[in-house]
């Protein structure tokens, strides 16, 4: 067995300090480590753990994700269309319950089997973890060079891998709604790109723009692309969960989440982890067109949905319904005044031009920029060659 305090401090020595996940007995003494000693984001999900471990990276990390194998279903697309594309690495932990020929639950049986076949279609390069300390560090260091090399890298975790360490008493704070403004008056509902121009050229040289998957991100590099904006590509609803990872790792920096009500919608549990963890350099702007309008304007369910109700029970500290333009110039305005975890959301209208293009930068490419002018990449001389000053 493996003395899990021993072990963690080889992954702390590696760099690994920053640990999401969701619960695993077999696990639950490595994760009771990084909460008793690291940190740890409690994910709601696994694949948001993935998408928030991924921004964490993004903001200079060595991330670890933590996960029962059937949590691993919950993480395949971020896996495969976040990590794989932008190629971002992660650590991840995963463990192997209803391993064949060990007595376990009939719900374990099928992804016990296909555990290992499952990273292996993702292209996750994986080993079993060893029992024995020496064979784990050995095999630490070579995790840690696919993860120097921007590949993810998972120890798939047997039982009995990791001895006893108790769980401290948690210390959990409470983050509450301190300004709520909901719908009072009619909506100016503009399109899209206009909205998605305010929001662009009120940004500045600390603001990092995250604008999800679809025409979103399409629009965003058509108004302006430039070094501190990333277009989510695949991975829908992991845009809020990159961006806590991103802004809880690099506080410095202001972070808008620029997201739709079909992504929203998808990971809605994000909500509650961000509003937890509240960074107060985050500000999440919602355009809600009430559809999925980059997949073919079909209806979300966004219209019964009240979301600033949504945000601010879940501990946003702003949750303020915006009606116009002019509003959400003043409120993005205010948060980068005040700070503070803050939600807007805005009525749009369906829409966007006929000639909408597409990134001509490869995902990795943006992201590689990106990091450039985060400024944790030592490439950045050619950042600079290219004006990606931070
Ligand atoms: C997991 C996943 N499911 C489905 C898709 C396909 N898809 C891409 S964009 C999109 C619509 C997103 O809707 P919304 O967030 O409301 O943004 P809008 O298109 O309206 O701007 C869908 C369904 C995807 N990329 N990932």
């Amino acid at each position: 067995m493996l003395n899990t305090k021993t072990f963690g401090r080889e992954l702390q020595k590696l760099g690994f300090t920053f640990y999401t996940g969701v619960p695993c007995s077999y696990l639950k003494d490595l994760i009771n480590y990084a909460i008793n000693e690291r940190d740890y984001v409690a994910a709601v999900n696994e694949g948001d753990a993935v998408a928030i471990a991924a921004g964490a990276y993004l903001g200079g990390k060595k991330p670890v994700a933590l996960m029962q194998n059937s949590g691993l279903a919950n993480a395949v697309s971020p896996l495969v269309s976040l990590n794989y594309p932008f190629r971002l690495p992660v650590l991840g932990f995963v463990s192997l319950r209803g391993e064949p020929g060990v007595p376990d639950e009939p719900q374990h049986e099928l992804m016990g089997r296909i555990t290992t076949q499952l990273l292996e279609l993702m292209q996750v390069r994986w080993m079993y973890l060893s029992y024995e300390l020496e064979e784990a560090k050995r095999q630490l260091l070579e995790a840690s060079r696919y993860i120097d090399c921007n590949q993810p890298f998972f120890f798939v975790v047997r039982h009995g891998t990791f001895e006893t360490e108790d769980l401290q008493k948690q210390e959990l704070s409470s983050h509450r709604n301190r300004v709520k403004i909901l719908k009072n008056t009619a909506d100016q509902l503009p399109n899209r790109n206009d909205v998605l121009a305010v929001i662009n050229r009120l940004k500045d040289g600390k603001t990092v723009q995250l604008a999800t998957t679809g025409k979103t991100g399409r629009e965003l590099y058509e108004i302006e692309d430039t070094c501190n904006n990333l277009y989510m590509v695949g991975s829908l609803g992991c845009v809020s969960s990159l961006g806590l990872g991103l802004a809880l790792s690099k506080d410095h920096l202001d972070v808008v989440v620029i997201d739709g009500d079909g992504s929203l919608l998808m990971r809605m549990g994000s909500l509650a982890t961000n509003g937890y963890y509240s960074p107060p350099n985050m500000l999440h702007i919602l355009l809600d067109n009430q559809a999925h309008d980059s997949t073919g304007g079909q209806s979300t369910v966004s219209h019964n949905v009240n979301f600033v109700e949504i945000a601010a029970s879940c501990g946003y500290e702003k949750s303020i319904y915006i009606h116009s333009v002019n509003e959400l110039e003043h409120h993005i305005n205010e948060w980068k005044k005040t700070g503070g975890l803050t939600f807007l959301h805005m009525n749009i209208v369906k829409g966007s031009s006929t000639q909408l293009g597409r990134p001509k930068m490869k995902p990795h490419e943006v992201k590689e920029r990106l990091q450039l002018f985060i400024g944790n990449n030592s490439l950045r001389t050619k950042g600079e060659e290219q004006g990606c000053e931070p």
